[in-house]
This record gives C-alpha cells, structure tokens and sequence, in this order.
C-alpha cells in the first residue's frame, strides 16, 4: 500500500491555505497547518476544516526557528507549502522589517528546518513566490524568463525567498521550487486587497450600508485569476519529475477601475468614469432611483503607494504545457460574479445577525430572556 502523503502548510488560515487544504484533503492527504498566536482567534476560514481526522493545526511562527524545526520534526511532512506572509504590499512599507523577517528568512527558516531534520531528499516543498517580483515591470507579458524587478519592501523580501528556495535547490539537491502566481482573488480574500474591497463596497452601497468607496490608483492593471483554480497549480508544481519554476496567471488583464465597473453592474448598479488622477469619480448613471447621479466612487491619495507596480500580464504558457492547466477554468466575469454574489449574501446576512443582536440587547435590557 502507497504510504500516505503528509502536508505541512504554513499561512493555513489564509486565502489560499484554506483552499490548498481542502484540496489536499480531497486527495488523501493528511494535512497539518501552522497558525499563530493571535489575542482574537481568527480562524473563519478554516473553521468547516477543524475536527476532521485528517486535520491537524499546530502553533508556530514565521520568525521562530525553534518553532518550525521542532514541528517539522514531529509531522515528518513528505511536502511542505510554505504560504505565510505579510502578504499586504502596502503594509510592507509601514513594516519593511517585519515583512522581511517573515517573507525572506522564513523561508530560509522552512528550508533549514528541513535540512535539520535530514528531511532534505524526503520532502519537496513549494515557495509562495509572486508576480510583484517583476514590479516595474521591464516587458509584458511576464514569463519565468523576465527580469525581476522589485519595486515594494514586499518584493524584495519575496526576492530573497525565490533565490534562497533556487540556491538550494543547486546546492543540497532539494526538490524545492517557486510557483510565480500572479494575483489571485476569490470571496476568501482579505477585505483590504482591492478587489474584495470592491465587492464587499458594492454589496453595501447596494444594500443602503455604505455611501461611497475611497480607492487609489484605478488605472494600474492587473491578471486576476480565481484562488480556488491556482491551488492546484501548487500542488501540480510538487509532483513534476525534476523541481522548477513556474508562471500561474490567466494571461487576460483588467485595470482596477474595470474590476470596479463590472462588480457596481453585477450588484446592480452602472457606473460612469468621469475625470483624472485624483479628481477621477465614478458616478451611478443607471440603478436604484435613489443612487442615480450619486458619486459613489472616488480617488484618495490614502490609497497611493511610495511605489506602485502597475502592469502586471502573465504568460502562462510554461504551466499549461507542462502541467496540463487551465489558465482560464475561471474567467475574469466568473470571478467578480462569484465574489458579487457572496458579498451580497453576507452584507445581508450580516444585518440580519446584527439586527438580532440588537434585538437581543433590547431584550436583555428589559430583562426578558426568551
Ligand atoms: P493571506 O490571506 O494574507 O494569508 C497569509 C497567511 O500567512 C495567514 O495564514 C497568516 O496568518 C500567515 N502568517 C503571516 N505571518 C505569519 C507568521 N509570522 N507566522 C506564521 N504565519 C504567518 O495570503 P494569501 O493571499 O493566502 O497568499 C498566500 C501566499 O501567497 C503568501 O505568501 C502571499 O505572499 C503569496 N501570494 C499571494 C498572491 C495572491 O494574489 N493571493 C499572489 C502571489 C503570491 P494569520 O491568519 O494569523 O494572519
Ligand atoms: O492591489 C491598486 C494598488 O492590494 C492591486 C497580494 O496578494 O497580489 C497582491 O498584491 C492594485 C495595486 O494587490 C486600491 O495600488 C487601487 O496596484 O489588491 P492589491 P497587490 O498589491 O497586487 C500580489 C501578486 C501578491 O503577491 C500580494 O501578496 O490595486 N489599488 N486602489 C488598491 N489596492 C488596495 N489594496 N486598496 C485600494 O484602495
């Protein structure tokens, strides 16, 4: 009997952690993941997850190297996904120090944490690496060939992450790789990236809950592929004969103000552009008779970055030939409808909920209990 495969994922409680995790499970897999250390146990994503046979989670951090040789030791992966990260670009430039501590010499931690435990010819492990790499971009569309050109204090930690997994793959014989995945989105992704932004605005403008949404550079442009697809793609770069890189995108680009424009209609609302640069607005030309000729959309140079990667266009030729994906099993359309349509839910239901709650603590007040 084939001996059951074991996977340790650091960033389990994240978007893409909560995805590969299922998908691994869905393969037999025995899952183990790495969550911190939080005053508010934020584990929603995870939560359908926790309680099954084959899940385990364990405590560990990024900056503790203790922490990670000692649980690489007790799991003996046979694969490890290491996805941790402060993965907010634009956070890392209030924290440069803290985003390189955890996204450059982590991943020097994952792989000493490996080699300490004379795993390093047993388990092959896959680097979260990232289209930012290529940043200021030097030509479009990007390829594994294009010369990296980082332009955030989270590329270039992410740099240092996708040369140390390359040396050691030429220097220790380790099967370790780097998958380049360019942006990828889905109703799992955290509310402060552009595109959940978005659809979690156009939920509420649409459902009375708030009155305009503050964004900043609506023309940078973006390969926005679906989370739920791209997951594979990780594990598909783990079971190749010979360990390389990869390209994961859709090779279709869409700006931010398109992204916008498509998620206001699915909810219900047209938008029309009007203006430049900061004084841009986006103003409801059709909709709910209420919203007609409001601005509900503007420019804040709160959002403006020091600096801003703003042509991002995969080529994913490499992935589709060599690991048989489908670059596209989602769409740019799919993709804002599915995240519209979630949003809607829950701003909905969230009301629902906070309606109740305020119900409740009408009736607790009056001391009625039941
Ligand atoms: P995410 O939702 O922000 O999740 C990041 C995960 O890392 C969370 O589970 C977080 O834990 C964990 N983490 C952060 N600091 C840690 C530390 N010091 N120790 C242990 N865990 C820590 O990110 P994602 O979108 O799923 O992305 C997954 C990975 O792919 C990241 O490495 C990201 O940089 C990279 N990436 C993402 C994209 C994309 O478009 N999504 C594209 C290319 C590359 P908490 O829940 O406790 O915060
Ligand atoms: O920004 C612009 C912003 O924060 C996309 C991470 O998963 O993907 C992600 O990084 C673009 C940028 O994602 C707002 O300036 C305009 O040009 O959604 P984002 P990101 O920076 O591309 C890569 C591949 C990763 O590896 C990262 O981990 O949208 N933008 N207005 C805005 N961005 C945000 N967040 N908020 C705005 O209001």
């Amino acid at each position: 009997m084939e001996k059951k495969k074991i996977a340790l994922i650091t960033g389990v409680t994240g978007q893409d952690g909560s995805y590969l995790s299922e998908f691994l499970l869905g393969k037999g897999y025995e899952v183990h993941g790495v969550i911190r250390r939080s005053s508010v146990d934020y584990r929603e994503r995870i939560a359908h997850l926790e309680g099954k046979p084959d899940f385990h989670i364990h405590y560990a951090d990024m900056g503790d190297s203790m922490s990670l040789v000692k649980l690489v030791g007790k799991v003996q992966p046979t694969e490890i996904y290491n996805l941790a990260a402060q993965s907010h670009v634009q956070v890392s430039f209030d924290a440069p120090e803290f985003t390189a501590d955890v996204d450059a010499v982590g991943v020097l931690r994952i792989l000493e944490a490996v080699r300490t435990n004379h795993l390093e010819h047993h388990c092959r492990i896959y680097q979260a690496s990232t289209s930012e790499l290529y940043g200021k971009v030097e030509e479009v569309p990007q390829n594994e060939l294009t010369p990296f050109h980082p332009y955030s204090p989270y590329a270039v930690a992410k740099l240092y992450g996708y040369w140390i997994v390359k040396e050691y793959r030429e220097a220790y014989g380790m099967y370790c790789c780097s998958g380049i995945l360019f942006n990828h989105e889905s109703e799992r992704r955290g509310e402060t990236f552009v595109t959940r932004k978005i659809t979690l605005a156009a939920a509420r403008i649409a459902q009375g809950k708030q009155e305009k949404l503050f964004l900043g550079n609506l023309s940078s442009l973006r390969d926005w592929g679906y989370a739920k697809d791209y997951v594979e793609c990780m594990w598909l770069i783990l079971q190749q004969e010979q360990p390389d890189d990869f390209v994961i995108a859709t090779g279709v680009q869409h700006s931010v103000r398109e992204f916008a424009y498509l998620a206001f209609k699915t909810a219900g609302m047209e938008l029309e552009f009007r203006g430049e640069g900061i004084d841009e607005k986006g103003v409801c030309v059709a909709g709910p008779a209420n919203l007609v000729g409001k601005t509900l959309v503007e420019v804040s140079e709160d959002f403006y970055r020091p600096t801003d990667v703003v042509n991002l266009l995969g080529d994913p030729s490499k992935a589709k030939r060599e690991l048989g994906w489908d670059p596209q099993s989602t769409s740019f359309e799919q993709l804002v409808s599915i995240m519209v349509k979630h949003d809607m839910q829950k701003v909905a239901a969230d009301h629902v909920a906070g309606v109740m709650r305020t119900n409740l603590a009408e009736y607790l007040e009056k001391g009625i209990t039941k």
